[in-house]
């Protein structure tokens, strides 16, 4: 793997990515909608709106393997969500596929099964139950990788990201939370792994609180080295401060369940 475009570079997740995959591909091409304001000289960076076809066409031209964080983070507008995230994200395949891209790796989110209940310990076959419209979204991204996978042969990976941090922040996270170390371990199984076709992962370190069963993963040689537990007094100290959420604290999702929420079932029923 010698060429290796990152979208969404400006973000949380990309900014860490521009440190920690410095050097492991010998040519890295970073783009987003606006240039990230401390971009080195000799960075590769490509201007791109990933609504606009042309623009992410170019944006993927060369490139062998994509990691996809492109796109709005969190729970949006209906508009923003179609635009930037399932238009963009078509947008994307597409291109790559039109570019003889090889793989994709792309950032999928806990958010695709927000609605399982937390003491519901789920695998990767478990049909998604999105918690948002962007929780959707990231299925759709998902359901995308398996049609250009299984179509087109690109080698696809998708990867529910927890939350990404230096640390877990809250009960929920101690669950969720994923080193930004573990997720390059990850995301270089999606670009060199030789068996990848399309592959489900669940973005998590190695958290003795998961919700999440991650075989898959552990087949394919990932070894998470950061334990969430470590952080268990903070991460429940902080949570000690936070209001109770009857629907977030029942769900995996948390509170992207418990936001617009207006469901008349009792959650323990789920
Ligand atoms: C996500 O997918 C979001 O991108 C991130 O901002 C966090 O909210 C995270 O999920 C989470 O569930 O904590």
């Amino acid at each position: 793997m010698q060429h290796v475009l990152v979208t969404g570079a400006a973000g949380d997740i990309g900014r860490r990515l521009r440190v920690l995959l410095k050097g492991v591909y010998p040519h890295l091409r970073w783009s987003d909608v606006r240039r990230p304001n401390d971009l080195a000289a000799g960075e590769d960076f490509v201007q791109a709106e990933l609504a606009d076809m042309r623009q992410v066409e170019a944006a993927v031209d060369g490139i062998e393997g994509i990691v996809h964080l492109g796109g709005f983070s969190v729970e949006g507008p209906w508009e923003t969500i179609l635009n930037s995230n399932i238009i963009g994200c078509y947008n994307l395949f597409e291109a790559a596929r039109r570019k003889d891209v090889e793989r994709i790796v792309f950032a999928s989110s806990n958010h695709a099964v927000g609605f399982y209940p937390r003491r519901r310990r789920i695998g990767t076959h478990a049909p998604v139950r999105p918690d948002s419209r962007y929780g959707v979204r990231k299925a759709f991204g998902e359901a995308l990788g398996a049609l250009y996978a299984f179509k087109h042969g690109l080698r696809v990976t998708s990867i529910r990201i927890g939350n990404i941090a230096d640390a877990p922040v809250d009960e929920r996270r101690l669950s969720i939370w994923i080193k930004p170390d573990d997720l390059v371990q990850l995301i270089r199984i999606g670009l060199e792994h030789p068996d990848i076709r399309n592959e489900i992962f669940f973005g998590m370190s190695d958290n003795v609180r998961g919700f999440w069963d991650n075989e898959a993963a552990f087949r394919f040689g990932y070894r998470p080295q950061a334990r969430s537990e470590d952080f268990r007094d903070a991460a429940l100290a902080a949570q000690a401060k936070i209001p109770p959420d009857r629907i977030g604290g029942h769900y995996q999702g948390g509170p992207f369940c418990s936001d617009e929420y207006d469901g008349d079932a009792d959650p323990s029923w789920y």
